[in-house]
Protein backbone atom coordinates (compact mmCIF):
# COMPACT_ATOMS: atom_id res chain seq x y z
CA UNK A 1 0.00 0.00 0.00
CA UNK A 2 1.45 3.04 -0.55
CA UNK A 3 1.63 6.60 1.90
CA UNK A 4 -1.61 8.18 0.94
CA UNK A 5 -3.72 4.99 1.17
CA UNK A 6 -2.42 4.35 5.05
CA UNK A 7 -2.87 8.13 5.88
CA UNK A 8 -6.48 8.21 4.17
CA UNK A 9 -6.97 4.42 5.92
CA UNK A 10 -5.39 5.47 9.85
CA UNK A 11 -7.02 8.85 9.37
CA UNK A 12 -10.51 7.61 8.78
CA UNK A 13 -9.97 5.32 11.85
CA UNK A 14 -9.36 8.13 13.60
CA UNK A 15 -12.05 10.44 12.52
CA UNK A 16 -14.92 7.30 12.72
CA UNK A 17 -13.13 5.80 16.46
CA UNK A 18 -13.09 2.68 14.58
CA UNK A 19 -9.67 0.16 14.66
CA UNK A 20 -8.02 -0.83 11.73
CA UNK A 21 -6.09 -4.22 11.51
CA UNK A 22 -1.70 -3.47 11.70
CA UNK A 23 -0.68 -3.35 8.27
CA UNK A 24 3.46 -4.02 8.75
CA UNK A 25 3.48 -7.35 10.49
CA UNK A 26 6.45 -8.42 7.65
CA UNK A 27 8.51 -5.18 9.62
CA UNK A 28 9.19 -3.67 5.66
CA UNK A 29 7.78 -0.07 6.78
CA UNK A 30 10.58 2.41 7.36
CA UNK A 31 10.52 4.93 10.35
CA UNK A 32 10.97 7.89 7.47
CA UNK A 33 7.94 5.98 5.55
CA UNK A 34 6.46 6.06 8.55
CA UNK A 35 6.46 9.49 9.36
CA UNK A 36 5.54 10.67 5.98
CA UNK A 37 2.26 8.70 6.27
CA UNK A 38 1.95 10.49 10.39
CA UNK A 39 2.60 13.69 8.21
CA UNK A 40 0.35 13.39 5.09
CA UNK A 41 -2.87 11.91 8.18
CA UNK A 42 -2.26 15.15 9.58
CA UNK A 43 -2.38 17.07 6.49
CA UNK A 44 -5.82 15.86 6.36
CA UNK A 45 -7.14 17.03 9.49
CA UNK A 46 -5.79 20.05 8.65
CA UNK A 47 -7.22 21.12 5.51
CA UNK A 48 -10.46 19.84 7.30
CA UNK A 49 -9.53 22.93 9.33
CA UNK A 50 -7.75 21.64 12.40
CA UNK A 51 -5.09 24.40 13.67
CA UNK A 52 -1.91 22.62 14.97
CA UNK A 53 -1.03 23.48 17.95
CA UNK A 54 2.54 21.73 19.09
CA UNK A 55 4.15 17.99 19.40
CA UNK A 56 4.09 14.87 21.83
CA UNK A 57 6.61 12.53 22.71
CA UNK A 58 6.30 8.88 23.18
CA UNK A 59 8.47 5.86 24.89
CA UNK A 60 10.29 8.79 27.34
CA UNK A 61 9.92 6.66 30.22
CA UNK A 62 11.24 3.63 30.69
CA UNK A 63 7.25 3.13 32.55
CA UNK A 64 5.96 3.70 29.02
CA UNK A 65 8.65 1.67 27.17
CA UNK A 66 8.20 -2.02 29.07
CA UNK A 67 4.73 -1.29 29.06
CA UNK A 68 4.58 -1.31 25.45
CA UNK A 69 7.52 -3.38 23.95
CA UNK A 70 9.24 -0.14 22.15
CA UNK A 71 11.97 1.55 22.92
CA UNK A 72 12.65 4.55 20.76
CA UNK A 73 11.54 7.51 21.20
CA UNK A 74 9.01 9.03 18.91
CA UNK A 75 6.50 11.75 18.66
CA UNK A 76 3.78 13.04 16.85
CA UNK A 77 1.45 16.28 15.96
CA UNK A 78 -0.88 17.85 18.49
CA UNK A 79 -4.13 19.71 17.09
CA UNK A 80 -6.64 22.00 18.41
CA UNK A 81 -9.61 19.55 18.25
CA UNK A 82 -7.48 16.71 20.47
CA UNK A 83 -7.69 19.76 23.47
CA UNK A 84 -10.53 18.93 26.32
CA UNK A 85 -11.08 21.63 28.49
CA UNK A 86 -9.68 20.83 32.17
CA UNK A 87 -12.26 19.34 34.31
CA UNK A 88 -14.58 18.93 31.23
CA UNK A 89 -16.40 15.84 29.77
CA UNK A 90 -15.94 14.27 26.70
CA UNK A 91 -17.98 11.07 24.82
CA UNK A 92 -16.88 7.91 25.54
CA UNK A 93 -17.79 6.90 21.35
CA UNK A 94 -15.06 9.41 20.28
CA UNK A 95 -12.77 6.87 21.20
CA UNK A 96 -11.36 3.28 20.54
CA UNK A 97 -10.26 1.99 23.22
CA UNK A 98 -8.65 4.48 25.29
CA UNK A 99 -6.11 4.80 27.64
CA UNK A 100 -4.54 7.86 29.71
CA UNK A 101 -1.28 8.45 31.36
CA UNK A 102 -0.17 11.29 33.06
CA UNK A 103 2.82 13.99 31.26
CA UNK A 104 3.81 17.52 32.08
CA UNK A 105 2.86 19.90 29.62
CA UNK A 106 5.54 23.00 27.82
CA UNK A 107 3.90 25.86 26.41
CA UNK A 108 7.06 27.88 24.45
CA UNK A 109 7.41 31.26 24.05
CA UNK A 110 9.87 31.51 21.42
CA UNK A 111 10.81 29.05 18.80
CA UNK A 112 12.68 25.94 19.77
CA UNK A 113 14.78 23.84 16.78
CA UNK A 114 17.52 22.03 16.24
CA UNK A 115 20.76 20.85 18.69
CA UNK A 116 20.00 22.81 21.90
CA UNK A 117 21.08 22.59 25.44
CA UNK A 118 18.73 22.16 29.02
CA UNK A 119 19.21 25.88 29.41
CA UNK A 120 18.43 26.99 25.89
CA UNK A 121 15.69 25.11 25.52
CA UNK A 122 14.17 26.23 29.23
CA UNK A 123 14.90 29.65 28.22
CA UNK A 124 12.22 29.46 25.09
CA UNK A 125 9.62 28.02 27.91
CA UNK A 126 6.82 30.00 29.04
CA UNK A 127 5.10 27.80 31.04
CA UNK A 128 4.31 24.18 32.26
CA UNK A 129 1.50 22.31 33.47
CA UNK A 130 0.53 19.08 34.85
CA UNK A 131 -1.70 16.93 31.96
CA UNK A 132 -3.28 14.04 30.72
CA UNK A 133 -2.66 12.51 27.57
CA UNK A 134 -5.41 10.26 25.95
CA UNK A 135 -3.92 7.42 23.56
CA UNK A 136 -6.17 5.87 21.50
CA UNK A 137 -4.39 3.29 19.55
CA UNK A 138 -6.09 3.03 15.84
CA UNK A 139 -4.73 -0.69 15.64
CA UNK A 140 -7.13 -3.80 16.82
CA UNK A 141 -6.20 -4.95 20.27
CA UNK A 142 -3.99 -1.51 20.72
CA UNK A 143 -1.21 -3.51 19.64
CA UNK A 144 1.89 -2.09 16.77
CA UNK A 145 5.30 -1.89 15.30
CA UNK A 146 7.34 1.00 15.89
CA UNK A 147 7.00 2.15 11.80
CA UNK A 148 3.08 1.60 13.01
CA UNK A 149 2.40 3.62 15.90
CA UNK A 150 4.25 6.25 14.10
CA UNK A 151 2.37 6.38 11.24
CA UNK A 152 -0.76 6.59 14.01
CA UNK A 153 0.46 9.72 15.09
CA UNK A 154 1.73 8.02 18.38
CA UNK A 155 -1.32 7.23 19.47
CA UNK A 156 -2.25 10.18 20.35
CA UNK A 157 -6.03 11.60 20.69
CA UNK A 158 -6.69 14.23 23.15
CA UNK A 159 -5.16 16.26 25.90
CA UNK A 160 -5.88 18.25 28.91
CA UNK A 161 -3.61 20.74 30.57
CA UNK A 162 -3.69 21.54 34.04
CA UNK A 163 -3.21 24.93 35.63
CA UNK A 164 0.23 27.00 34.13
CA UNK A 165 3.22 27.38 36.38
CA UNK A 166 5.90 29.82 35.83
CA UNK A 167 8.82 27.04 34.69
CA UNK A 168 11.37 28.56 36.87
CA UNK A 169 10.74 26.08 39.66
CA UNK A 170 12.74 22.95 40.10
CA UNK A 171 10.41 20.32 38.01
CA UNK A 172 13.10 17.62 37.50
CA UNK A 173 11.41 15.24 40.20
CA UNK A 174 8.25 16.08 40.92
CA UNK A 175 5.81 13.32 42.48
CA UNK A 176 2.43 12.64 40.83
CA UNK A 177 -0.44 10.10 40.57
CA UNK A 178 -2.37 9.04 37.52
CA UNK A 179 -6.29 8.59 39.52
CA UNK A 180 -9.19 6.84 38.08
CA UNK A 181 -12.74 7.82 40.29
CA UNK A 182 -10.41 9.26 43.02
CA UNK A 183 -8.38 5.83 43.57
CA UNK A 184 -4.89 6.06 42.87
CA UNK A 185 -3.89 3.47 39.59
CA UNK A 186 0.05 4.84 39.14
CA UNK A 187 2.57 6.95 41.14
CA UNK A 188 5.56 8.40 39.47
CA UNK A 189 7.84 11.18 39.00
CA UNK A 190 8.44 13.74 36.23
CA UNK A 191 12.35 12.50 36.72
CA UNK A 192 11.04 9.40 34.24
CA UNK A 193 11.20 11.40 31.78
CA UNK A 194 14.38 10.93 30.49
CA UNK A 195 16.36 12.01 33.69
CA UNK A 196 14.87 15.14 33.65
CA UNK A 197 11.48 16.33 31.25
CA UNK A 198 13.23 19.00 29.53
CA UNK A 199 15.79 16.34 27.83
CA UNK A 200 12.35 15.45 26.35
CA UNK A 201 12.06 18.65 25.15
CA UNK A 202 15.11 18.91 23.99
CA UNK A 203 15.12 15.65 21.98
CA UNK A 204 11.70 17.37 20.77
CA UNK A 205 13.63 20.34 19.55
CA UNK A 206 15.84 18.36 17.65
CA UNK A 207 13.55 15.94 16.25
CA UNK A 208 10.97 18.62 15.05
CA UNK A 209 14.11 20.41 12.86
CA UNK A 210 14.76 17.10 11.29
CA UNK A 211 10.97 16.90 10.32
CA UNK A 212 11.54 21.05 9.06
CA UNK A 213 9.06 22.12 11.62
CA UNK A 214 10.34 23.55 13.96
CA UNK A 215 8.56 24.03 17.03
CA UNK A 216 6.81 27.14 16.96
CA UNK A 217 6.01 30.05 20.13
CA UNK A 218 2.58 29.05 21.43
CA UNK A 219 2.84 25.58 20.86
CA UNK A 220 2.41 22.96 23.75
CA UNK A 221 4.94 19.93 24.22
CA UNK A 222 4.30 17.15 25.73
CA UNK A 223 6.63 15.27 27.25
CA UNK A 224 5.38 11.55 27.49
CA UNK A 225 3.81 9.25 29.99
CA UNK A 226 5.53 9.30 33.11
CA UNK A 227 3.73 5.67 33.90
CA UNK A 228 2.42 2.70 32.16
CA UNK A 229 -0.83 4.28 30.97
CA UNK A 230 -4.37 2.75 32.35
CA UNK A 231 -7.65 2.08 30.72
CA UNK A 232 -10.15 4.54 30.78
CA UNK A 233 -13.71 3.79 30.87
CA UNK A 234 -16.90 5.64 30.08
CA UNK A 235 -18.68 7.04 33.74
CA UNK A 236 -14.51 7.62 34.64
CA UNK A 237 -13.19 10.45 36.54
CA UNK A 238 -9.41 10.65 35.39
CA UNK A 239 -7.06 13.26 36.92
CA UNK A 240 -3.10 13.32 37.42
CA UNK A 241 -1.90 15.04 40.65
CA UNK A 242 1.85 16.55 40.43
CA UNK A 243 3.48 17.69 43.19
CA UNK A 244 3.70 21.91 43.48
CA UNK A 245 2.91 21.70 39.60
CA UNK A 246 -1.13 21.30 40.36
CA UNK A 247 -4.09 18.41 38.88
CA UNK A 248 -5.84 18.39 35.94
CA UNK A 249 -8.50 15.89 35.08
CA UNK A 250 -11.20 15.17 32.85
CA UNK A 251 -14.63 12.52 32.78
CA UNK A 252 -15.39 10.11 30.19
CA UNK A 253 -18.75 10.40 29.68
CA UNK A 254 -21.02 7.46 28.03
CA UNK A 255 -22.85 4.49 29.30
CA UNK A 256 -20.72 2.52 31.97
CA UNK A 257 -19.57 -0.81 30.20
CA UNK A 258 -18.65 -4.16 32.25
CA UNK A 259 -14.88 -3.93 33.08
CA UNK A 260 -12.06 -5.76 31.04
CA UNK A 261 -8.99 -6.37 33.23
CA UNK A 262 -5.53 -5.53 30.99
C1 LIG B 1 2.28 5.17 21.99
C2 LIG B 1 2.38 6.56 22.51
C3 LIG B 1 3.40 6.72 23.60
C4 LIG B 1 4.02 8.21 25.59
O1 LIG B 1 3.71 9.17 26.30
O2 LIG B 1 4.98 7.47 25.85
C5 LIG B 1 3.17 7.95 24.41
C6 LIG B 1 1.39 4.28 22.83
O3 LIG B 1 1.74 3.93 23.96
O4 LIG B 1 0.30 3.91 22.33
O5 LIG B 1 2.28 8.73 24.17
MG1 LIG C 1 1.89 10.08 25.87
Amino acid sequence: MNSEALAIRLDDAARNAVETPQFDSEGTLSLEQAYAIQRLSIQRRLTRGEQRIGVKMGFTSRAKMVQMGLSDVIWGRLTDAMLIEEGGSVEASRFVHPRCEPEIAFILKRELSGIVTGPQALAAVEAIAPALEIIDSRYQNFRFTLPEVIADNASSSGLVIGPWNRPDIDFSNLGLTLNINGQVAHTGSTAALLGHPLRSLVAAARLAEQAGEPLQPGWIVLAGGATAAEWVHPGDYVSVEMQTLGSAGFHLAGISQQRVSK
